[in-house]
């Protein structure tokens, strides 16, 4: 059965679906599922700068508009090559959190464009209409 999880029903949602009591670790971090906020990408540390619940590894949406295009892209195109102190270093842009910004996030990024943020246990934005796909959810 397909959920409509906006931002109201989200609770719910998710309360549905951990409440199998199931210990699932997709990506095996050994951070489960259920608190995982990249489910399918391996990151103990957690990381997510700008606290929308997607981890930095899995959250190519810099402009956190819920979807991950060219505004992003440009938005990392301003930051690339830029490190920790420097005027153009973006936080949320350095995915892997080195300090620098460079082609290994360029290739994080990569991975990340044209698609949701996520999948995370716990994000907090409402998906674009048009990309739902309730793939995470079933
Ligand atoms: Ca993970
Ligand atoms: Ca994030
Ligand atoms: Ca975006
Ligand atoms: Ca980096």
């Amino acid at each position: 059965m397909k959920k409509s999880c906006q931002l109201g029903a989200y609770v719910l949602c998710f309360a549905s679906l951990s409440s199998h009591g199931d210990v699932i670790d997709t990506d095996g971090d050994g951070i489960n599922d259920a608190s995982d906020n990249c489910t399918l990408i391996p990151n103990p540390d957690q990381r997510d700068t700008d606290n929308d619940g997607y981890g930095n590894l899995c959250d190519g949406d810099l402009n956190n508009d819920g979807s991950t295009n060219t505004l992003d892209l440009n938005l990392y195109k301003l930051a690339h090559r830029s490190a920790v102190g420097g005027a153009n270093y973006n936080v949320d842009a350095d995915f892997n959190g080195d300090g620098q910004i460079n082609t290994l996030d360029l290739n994080i990024y990569k991975g990340l464009h044209r698609k949701p943020p996520g999948a995370s246990c716990c994000g907090l934005l409402i998906w674009d209409q048009g990309t739902w796909d309730n793939t995470i959810w079933e």
